[in-house]
């Protein structure tokens, strides 16, 4: 018999662990001065993506520090685009900024006959990552391999750059869905063969990243978040039989119950506006919830932080619980508040 003894996968599968396991969205970054190092040796973002090594050592740097239950790959959901051919580049101080993709031509033009060979770097960093958490002693670490949802993804390729609101991407939706379809449909075809090559490298848990599902009307929301994460998971469900799944739409607020009974995942991330009283009510106790601690509480430190961690535990004892932040780890965050919050959330 096949014993799963990694708390994150037995979160996953239903189970009440307690003290929960916890990871943390952005672990492995520029908080980190070992990253920083990395990062100035690789020179380009998209090199430090590709070279399998160096996407290995900062994905186990965070679990050395602060033994993680989860490593996540190291990479970005806007490698997927680049495999299909979109340009993109890294600025910094400024984040990804691609040509934006605006016409039948521009969606045309994507190939995904060129994605299995750009991203063969990923894969061999995922089996790395998978034999060095062994050969380091995290045997209970959990791998997490991850792609951004459709529609955040688009909103990139679209937008071609970060936006407060993608003004053009949600024109486009609504100005000629048929071509918006077309863009969607193209990034969720990939994206699951993607997740299932990860799978095949040695991930155990997929997460998909809707960083951008909550600036979508409930029509759209159901149309552009739904229905494609509702696809992935579908098609996985046959492809990798047994994997966990975890999506994060974030801020779907009033959507959230809806989301998760329609799209079948195991777990949902929730941002830090969630009340976790009101989703434990709203999502299914067999569904995991994952969260929510305000990034900034963790820079905060303190009493702030003791504060949060203790709400939202006290919540989520007695069901299936990964604790995590609401959103990414900011680059300001002290290294010992981290340490200090694995203690609170380990200390139950
Ligand atoms: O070193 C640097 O300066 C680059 C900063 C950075 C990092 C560390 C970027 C650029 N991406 C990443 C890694 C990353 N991105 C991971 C690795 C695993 C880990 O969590 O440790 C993951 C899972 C992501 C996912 C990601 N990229 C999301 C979804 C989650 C989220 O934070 O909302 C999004 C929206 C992106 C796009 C992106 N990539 C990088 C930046 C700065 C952004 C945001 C752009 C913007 O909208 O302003």
């Amino acid at each position: 018999m096949h014993l799963v003894t990694k708390p994150l996968l037995r979160v996953l599968g239903g189970e009440a662990v307690w003290p929960p396991p916890i990871w943390l969205m952005r672990q492995a970054g520029r908080y980190l001065p070992e990253y920083r190092a990395i990062r100035a040796q690789a020179g380009d973002f998209i090199a430090l993506c590709t070279t399998p090594a160096l996407a290995c050592e900062v994905t186990l740097q965070p679990i050395r520090r602060f033994r993680f239950d989860a490593a996540i790959l190291f990479s970005d959901i806007l490698i997927l685009p680049w495999a299909l051919g979109q340009g993109l580049a890294y600025k910094e101080g400024e984040g990804p900024v691609m040509p934006p993709l605006r016409d039948a031509a521009g969606i045309a033009a994507l190939d995904p006959g060129r994605v299995a060979a750009a991203v063969a770097p990923v894969m061999e960093t995922v089996s790395r990552v998978r034999t060095g958490l062994l050969a380091e002693g995290f045997a209970a670490t959990a791998l997490i391999g991850f792609a951004g949802a459709p529609f955040t993804v688009a909103c990139y390729m679209v937008e071609g750059h970060g936006s407060r609101d993608f003004a053009a991407v949600r024109g486009m939706a609504y100005a000629d869905p048929a071509l918006f379809a077309r863009l969607i449909d193209t990034v969720t075809e990939a994206t699951i063969a993607y997740l299932a090559m990860q799978v095949a490298a040695g991930a155990e848990v997929l997460m998909l990243f809707d960083t951008w599902a909550g600036i979508l009307s409930p029509s759209q929301f159901r149309t552009q978040v739904i229905e494609p994460v509702s696809r992935i998971v579908r098609a996985l469900r046959v492809r990798c039989p047994g994997i966990p799944i975890i999506a994060f739409p974030r801020l779907a607020g009033l959507m959230l119950g809806e989301f998760v009974r329609a799209t079948g995942v195991d777990a949902v991330g929730m941002d830090a506006s969630t009340d976790m009283t009101v989703a434990a009510a709203t999502v299914q106790p067999s569904v995991a919830l994952q969260g929510n601690l305000d990034p900034l509480a963790l820079v905060a430190g303190g009493k702030a932080l003791e504060t949060e961690t203790a709400a939202i535990l006290s919540v989520m004892r007695g069901r299936p619980f990964v604790f995590n932040l609401g959103h990414g780890i900011v680059p300001q965050t002290p290294i010992d508040h981290v340490a200090r919050l694995t203690e609170l959330v380990r200390a139950g």
